[in-house]
C-alpha cells in the first residue's frame, strides 16, 4: 500500500530535499509537506503543504485526519550552536514534536514514524574513534540531551505501546540546494558557497576539526531506506549509527583547492568548536550495514566535485 506521509519541519535542510525526493517515489499527492512558515516555493507549488507547528499535537492530527496520513517523518528541530544560545526553546520544540508525534502513532492514527537523532547524542566521554553503536553517552550540548532523551522516548513508545518509530543519528549533513541553519557542522555546506565566489572562507572550527559527515543524497537515501525496511529487520530502536566521511576543515579546503585554486581558507574559532570537540571524529556503523543493508554511496572527493559541479551551472 502506498504510505502518505506527513512531513513536519519540510521547509529545512533536510526535510526540503527529503520531500523532494518522497514525492517522486511516492507521487506529490501522498506527501504532505508541512513547516511554521511557507517560504520555499517549491515545496509549496510541487504538491499539499500546511502550515503547522510541530509542537501544536492538535493542528498535526487535524492534518493527519485531513489527508488519511499513515507515516509522520518529524523533522522540525533547533540544531546545537542555536540552541545554545536558546536551551529551553531548544528542549521545548525538539521534546514536545516527538512527543505529540509519537502519541499520535501510539493513539493508532499513524502507524510510521521517522525521528533523526545525531552525533550529539554522543559527548566528550564517548570514544571518539570509530564511535560504537553502544557506548557511553553523555551529551554536553541541549540539543544533544534533546536528541539522546528522544531516542529512548522512542525505544520506550516502541517497547510499551508497538509504535513503529525507526531513527538515524546523522552525522553532519552537506548539500547545496537548501542551507542549514544552526548547526556546528554547517561551516562544511558554508565553505561551498564561498568556494564558488573565489573568496577568502572564514571557518569558526580549527582546522583539524575532524567531524562525522555526510552528502544530503546519502542522508536522503539513508532515511527512504530505514523506513522501506521490513520492520523485523530494525533490531534498534533508540536510533542508528551511520557514517559516510569524516573530515577537518583543512582537508575538506584542500579537495576544494582542487577544483578551485584561488579558494583560500583562514580560521577564527568560536564558541562552536567546544561543541565540535565533544562529538566522535568517526562512526561505527556496522549494525546500520548489517540490519538494512546501509552503505553511502559519496567519498569527500565524490561530494566535493559534485557540489561545486551544480553550485557552477545554476
Ligand atoms: C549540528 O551541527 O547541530 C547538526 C548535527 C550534527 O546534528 N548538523
Amino acid at each position: 500500500m502506498i504510505p502518505t506521509i506527513l512531513i513536519l519541519g519540510a521547509g529545512g535542510q533536510i526535510g526540503s530535499e527529503l520531500t523532494e525526493k518522497l514525492r517522486t517515489i511516492y507521487g506529490s499527492n501522498h506527501v504532505i509537506a508541512s513547516d511554521i512558515r511557507n517560504n520555499n516555493t517549491q515545496l509549496v507549488t510541487s504538491g499539499p503543504f500546511e502550515i503547522i507547528d510541530a509542537t501544536d499535537k492538535e493542528a498535526i492530527l487535524t492534518i493527519v485526519k485531513k489527508y488519511g496520513v499513515t507515516q509522520i517523518y518529524l523533522l522540525a528541530a533547533m540544531l546545537s550552536a542555536v540552541g545554545e544560545k536558546f536551551p529551553q526553546k531548544a528542549w521545548n520544540l525538539n521534546m514536545t514534536s516527538l512527543l505529540a508525534v509519537l502519541d499520535i502513532a501510539k493513539e493508532k492514527h499513524i502507524n510510521q514514524v521517522y525521528w533523526p537523532s545525531s552525533i550529539a547524542a554522543f559527548g566528550p566521554t564517548t570514544p571518539k574513534i570509530n564511535t560504537p553503536q553502544q557506548t557511553i553517552m553523555e551529551p554536553s550540548t541541549v540539543y544533544g540531551i534533546s536528541k539522546l532523551s528522544g531516542e529512548f522516548w522512542c525505544n520506550y513508545y516502541h517497547e510499551k505501546y508497538g509504535v513503529d518509530v525507526r531513527s538515524l543519528r546523522y552525522p553532519g549533513i552537506i548539500s547545496w540546494k537548501t542551507k542549514p541553519g544552526g548547526g556546528t557542522t554547517d561551516y562544511a555546506v558554508d565553505i561551498f558557497f564561498s568556494a564558488i565566489e573565489q573568496t577568502n572562507f572564514e571557518c569558526f572550527l580549527s582546522k583539524d576539526s575532524c567531524l562525522p559527515m555526510m552528502y544530503m543524497e546519502d542522508a536522503v537515501d539513508a532515511t527512504v531506506q530505514i523506513m522501506q525496511a521490513k520492520s523485523e529487520q530494525i533490531k534498534i530502536r533508540t536510533s542508528y549509527n551511520v557514517s559516510a566521511m569524516n573530515f577537518t576543515p583543512k582537508e575538506l579546503a584542500k579537495e576544494i583547492q582542487q577544483h578551485v585554486p584561488k579558494f583560500s581558507i583562514t580560521y577564527k574559532i568560536d564558541y562552536r568548536q567546544v561543541i565540535a570537540d565533544s562529538w566522535p571524529d568517526s562512526i561505527d556503523d556496522s549494525k546500520a550495514r548489517e540490519d538494512w543493508g546501509w552503505s553511502p554511496n559519496y567519498t569527500l572527493s565524490k561530494m566535493t566535485k559534485d557540489i561545486l559541479e551544480n553550485l557552477l551551472t545554476q
